[in-house]
């Protein structure tokens, strides 16, 4: 399977792991898993055709490790990004002094309004990395980069989480912790 097969297949899956899993008739359990035989077998249906070992390739390959197995491979889930509902089980964590949020200009308006909300996904995405948030931003145009004082906000009392895959998650970002 060369790369953009990957891509192709890997866009598939995160639409039918986070997103649509009804779309092919996929079952995800309550906390998002869904079985590797079933998911083959569904996707092939729907016309997205791969192996066992084209998927271990694809999630080993992702650029952002969107997805992983669980420990006897027989599982996979998206490590974070749903819109459907799912628990996830993540497991708080003290985030460091700033995270960095990476949007675009015309947003602006409404986060100093409203802080940063978590809109269709569950959480609002941070990351530790300031490129990061570049390239999260730059997926709607120029990016224009926050910075989310993430330690006095745990200090007062907001949960923070670290996906599997390395993103900063939380609930709200109220306006009062943001540097614009
Ligand atoms: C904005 C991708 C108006 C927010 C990325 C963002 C990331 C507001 C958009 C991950 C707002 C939501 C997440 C407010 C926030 N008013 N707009 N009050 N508060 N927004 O896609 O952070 O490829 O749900 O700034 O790389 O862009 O899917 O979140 O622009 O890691 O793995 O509303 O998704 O990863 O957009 O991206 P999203 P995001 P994957």
């Amino acid at each position: 399977m060369n790369e953009k097969e990957r891509n192709r297949i890997s866009r598939f899956l995160s639409l039918v792991l986070r997103h649509k899993p009804d779309e092919i008739d996929l079952r995800l359990d309550e906390h998002g898993w869904a079985d590797v035989g079933d998911l083959i077998a569904k996707s092939i249906v729907a016309g997205k055709v791969f192996t066992s070992q084209d998927l271990e390739e694809i999630v080993a390959a992702n650029d952002k490790q969107r997805f992983a197995y669980n420990e006897d491979r027989s599982k996979i889930r998206a490590n974070q990004g749903h819109s459907i509902d799912v628990e996830l089980q993540l497991e708080a964590k003290d985030p460091p002094e700033q995270l960095f949020h990476g949007t675009v200009e015309r947003f602006l308006p409404a986060i100093r309004v409203k802080g940063l909300l978590k809109m269709n996904r569950h959480h609002v995405h941070m990351s530790h990395d300031r490129a990061t948030a570049e390239k999260v931003g730059e997926r709607r145009g120029e990016a224009i980069i926050l910075t989310v004082r993430s330690e006095e906000m745990n200090k007062d009392g907001f949960t923070f989480y670290l996906s599997d895959n390395g993103v900063w998650l939380t609930e709200h970002v109220p306006v009062k912790y943001i540097n614009f």
